[in-house]
């Protein structure tokens, strides 16, 4: 990790690049796969099968075994599962919106009602750490938006099996649809539809980049709406002095841990406390079964001295981080400051791994500098928010004259026309 000391502002945007990714011929390799999935379907879902993950046997999982699933478990696991799912649901059911009637002017009421989208699909990536806890992060919201089709999709072990836990979450989600299927081909078979696997609206889920590649193809040709432009992981940790540079350094690591892609940043007040936190690193390195991982991210990661706060909240926020820890006594005093930030994480005691699984919050959030205009996943990712009006005949009395008089100046009579067969319908001699 490299530190730099009060570097001007000018290199700030090349010291806070992310690693770069490498698109090669993503393009070209993903395309094949959502056209043999879109031509062939469960055929060719049961090739890709076969030859990515060396799995033979059915695409659709057992409803039985996603029922039985939470006694396949350990019963602590389960418990803290439990746990959870009731946090998040409780930070997200609060998210749901009642309709509240405007009324505009006298007879002109509008509001706004917020409908589940029908069919979503979750994918949840296999590889080398079985995420369940985004099978929660997205199977609450999409339960309480009352989406009346979730879909989710996930690729089985070598050794032909759904990791146990993925689908205990899904059956606390009543998720009962789940599909051993994986990769690009897994989005484009949510996408299409295949004879087993149901078509949906919109996808959600991280994956590796053919899987974000196929969710972008898809999107962009109207075929499914997606969550976010999914990236690699990060956290920005922002400290004091007085902060123990062993929680600083675990919450570095906890982020590094991901992916050899992942980034983190440290921003502390001195050079002194920075050192700190890589000798502890070093420490916990040693203990830490992923370390390779870890180093592989630590070496494009960056630490920086900026002892005033006003300079190191200008440059947290230029790099707007998908986690941002503020580490410091006072970290309530900022919090109106941030602006460009996914989650953020407030004090001592409030590792960014407490919003990762069960504080409540959601932990699929923007990536690579999207903060900047994206919100994280939240109830209202799963909901389409329809408007209604309803106008009495006072009510258009009152607004006719302003919506004939734009209507005519943009040159739209029909417009116009409209509102003056009513209203001439509401006068005591109607003319037309
Ligand atoms: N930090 C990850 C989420 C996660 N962590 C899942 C543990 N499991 C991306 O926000
Ligand atoms: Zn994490």
């Amino acid at each position: 990790m490299k530190v730099f000391i009060e570097p001007p502002t000018d290199q700030w945007a090349e010291l806070l690049a992310r690693p770069a990714l490498q698109a090669d011929d993503l393009g070209a390799r993903v395309r094949p796969i959502i056209e043999a999935v879109r031509q062939e379907g469960d055929a060719a879902l049961q090739r890709f099968n076969r030859q990515f993950d060396s799995y033979e046997g059915a695409l659709q999982i057992e409803e039985k075994a996603i029922n039985e699933a939470p006694q396949k478990i350990e019963p602590t696991l389960w418990q803290a599962l439990r746990q959870a799912y009731a946090n998040i649901r409780a930070f997200h059911e609060a998210q749901k919106e009642e309709p509240k009637i405007i009324e505009t002017m006298p007879g002109v009421r509008c509001w706004r009602r917020s409908v589940g989208i029908e069919r979503v699909g979750i994918y949840i990536p296999g590889g080398t750490a079985p995420l369940f806890s985004t099978v929660l992060m997205l199977g609450v919201p999409a339960q309480i938006a009352g989406c009346s089709e979730v879909v989710l999709c996930t690729p089985a072990t070598a050794t032909g099996k759904v990791h146990p836990a993925i689908l205990a979450a899904a059956s606390l989600c009543g998720i009962g649809k789940v599909f051993a299927v994986g990769g690009a081909q897994a989005i484009a078979a949510m996408a299409y539809g295949t004879a087993t696997i149901p078509k949906v609206d919109k996808v959600f889920g991280p994956g590796n980049q053919y899987v974000t590649a196929a969710k972008q193809m898809l999107a962009a040709e109207g075929v499914i709406a997606i969550d976010l432009p999914a990236g690699p992981s990060e956290v920005a940790v922002w400290a004091d002095e007085h902060a123990p540079a062993a929680f600083l350094a675990a919450d570095l690591l906890s982020q590094a841990e991901h992916g050899s892609d992942s980034q983190v940043i440290l921003v502390c007040d001195t050079e002194a406390k920075i050192n700190e936190v890589l000798q502890a690193i070093e420490t916990q390195l040693s203990h830490l079964p992923r370390a390779h991982i870890a180093r592989e991210a630590l070496r494009h990661s960056r630490a920086f001295v900026m002892p005033h706060a006003e300079q190191a909240l200008r440059l947290l926020n230029s790099y707007a981080p998908e986690h941002l820890i503020v580490a410091r006594r006072d970290a309530a005093r900022y919090v109106e400051r941030i602006t460009n930030a996914g989650s953020v994480f407030l004090g001592y005691y409030t590792p960014e791994s407490a919003g990762d699984y069960a504080s409540g919050t959601n932990h699929t959030l923007p990536t690579n500098g999207f903060a900047r205009m994206y919100s994280g996943v939240s109830l209202d990712s799963f909901v389409k928010k329809i408007t209604f009006q309803e106008i009495t005949a006072e009510g258009l009395q009152q607004l006719g004259a302003t919506v004939c008089h734009m209507a005519a100046a943009e040159g739209l009579d029909a417009h116009k026309l409209a509102v003056e067969v009513r209203l001439d319908a509401l006068s005591p001699n109607p003319q037309l």
